[in-house]
């Protein structure tokens, strides 16, 4: 062991009721101790009159010392809680400078629980992913991936690449009668199983992304069926400017709202017509057709009963309901002025998620960073499954497979993937 004792701000920056500094290190029990003023029984909280060097106090603090390896690291910690005032915080960051701790680079507290082996690195993953969340389905998945669950599938996916890799150097070490029958072709079907298992996650990179980042979804439509009217009718502010003068809409205004637990991304966006007033409105239709192509929904808007077949990922919308009657069967009809149909327009939104997030519960999450390797590891399953009777070749392409999903694990590490895992987190995590 040979952690240098580190510190940070765990809680948020800014005026707080209570703060909380965490400490790490190999040793902090005499440091507990001088804290609170006798010896700390772990895990116990200890409220005391922090005091510095020179016996002037610093705050009323609640004081708890983790003794390793019983704590998020798995080095001794303490964990201070303060009152939040910059001011108070800044004077024991001081205090601990003094007594030659240093600050905490960003993320060192969940690399030293990784390298303590509290954490694989897509529970870092999905710490980063948690400390993201802003809406249910993102805290769901992150604390789901975060507490071991993607974990445990990679595990299981890497240990059979082990074992199948294994096998086939075997079957050229042994004789076939000391082999189990048909051997190779059970490592063939294993091996298959793996890699479909394998593409189907990455099928529901997609699905992990909408959940992840959020989901776009563009208003788009001629120039004054009422985009804009409608957009601050589901976000319910007075965020677009409504008028009645066509091409009023130049720039896609943009919000973000939590639908049914989705995170989405509303764009407005300028109306859409071959004979733009002037070269500013022509501006904004092609931003316009640039959101179009990135939507993962689109809100086709008209102003009257249209009978048009939407594309897969359209939904129509016949706005101004209040002046004309039904809409043509599978189109969604609302009035942004009084308010009717909304609810049902954001539920047909929140159906449309279900189904292009539905089913990824059941695989891992995945990140930029997990994307490609497993991308790598389906890749050298596909060769394997490709090299006939070559058993050396295929032993090798499995347990290529294996170390990909090593390398998800941090199993086998590079710096650079650490670096790039622990730098999303911020400082004191
Ligand atoms: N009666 C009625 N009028 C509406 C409704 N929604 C919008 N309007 C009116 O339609 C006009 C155009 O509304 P906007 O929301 O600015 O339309 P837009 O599609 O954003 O128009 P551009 O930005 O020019 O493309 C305004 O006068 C609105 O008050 C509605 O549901 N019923
Ligand atoms: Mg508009």
């Amino acid at each position: 062991m040979n952690n240098d004792t580190i510190f940070a701000l765990s809680s948020g920056r800014g005026k707080a009721g209570v703060a909380v500094i965490r400490i790490s290190g190999d040793d902090l029990s005499g440091m507990a101790a001088q804290f609170i003023g006798r010896d700390a029984t772990p895990r116990r909280a200890y409220f005391t009159n922090l005091k510095d060097a020179s016996g002037d106090v610093i705050d009323q603090c609640l004081v708890i010392y983790f003794a390793a390896p019983n704590s998020f690291t798995g080095t001794d910690v303490i964990e201070i809680q303060c009152h939040g005032a910059d001011a108070v915080i800044q004077k024991i960051f001081a205090h601990l400078s003094s007594a030659g701790a240093r600050m905490a680079m960003p993320g060192e507290f969940s690399r030293r629980a990784f390298m303590g082996g509290k954490m694989d690195l897509s529970d870092v993953d999905g710490l980063a992913a948690l400390l993201d969340a802003r809406t249910e389905m993102q805290r769901r998945w992150a604390l789901r991936s975060m507490t071991g669950g993607d974990g445990r599938i990679y595990d299981t996916w890497r240990r059979d690449m082990i074992e199948i890799s294994a096998y086939a150097a075997a079957i050229l070490d042994y004789d076939a009668d000391d082999l189990p029958a048909d051997i190779g072709g059970v490592l063939r079907a294993r091996t298959s199983k793996l890699y479909d298992e394998i593409t189907r996650a990455l099928s529901r990179a997609a699905a992990a992304r909408a959940v992840r980042s959020g989901v776009n979804v563009v208003l788009a439509g001629t120039p004054n069926v009422g985009k804009s009217s409608l957009f601050n009718a589901i976000i319910g502010a007075n965020r677009a400017i409504v008028s009645d003068i066509p091409g009023t809409t130049r720039d896609v205004v943009s919000a973000d709202v939590d639908i049914d637990g989705y995170l989405v991304h509303l764009m407005d966006t300028a109306g859409l017509r071959d004979a733009a007033a002037d070269e500013i409105e022509q501006q904004g239709i092609m931003r316009t057709r640039d959101v179009m192509t990135d939507a993962d929904i689109i809100l086709r808007v008209f102003d009257a009963p249209a009978d048009i077949t939407p594309a897969q990922n359209e939904i129509v919308v016949i706005n101004k309901s209040d002046l004309h009657g039904a809409a043509p069967r599978g189109a969604i009809c609302v009035s942004a002025k009084t308010g009717d149909g909304i609810d049902a327009l954001t539920a047909q939104i929140a159906r449309r998620m279900h189904a292009i997030t539905d089913g990824a519960d059941a695989d891992v999450v995945l990140n930029a960073r997990t994307k490609t390797l497993l991308a790598d590891a389906a890749e050298n399953l596909s060769a394997a499954l490709t090299t006939g009777d070559n058993w050396d070749i295929f032993a090798e392409y499995t347990r290529r497979a294996a170390d990909d999903i090593g390398r998800i694990l941090g199993t086998i590490t590079a710096t650079d993937v650490m670096d790039a895992t622990f730098g999303q987190l911020c400082l004191g995590k």
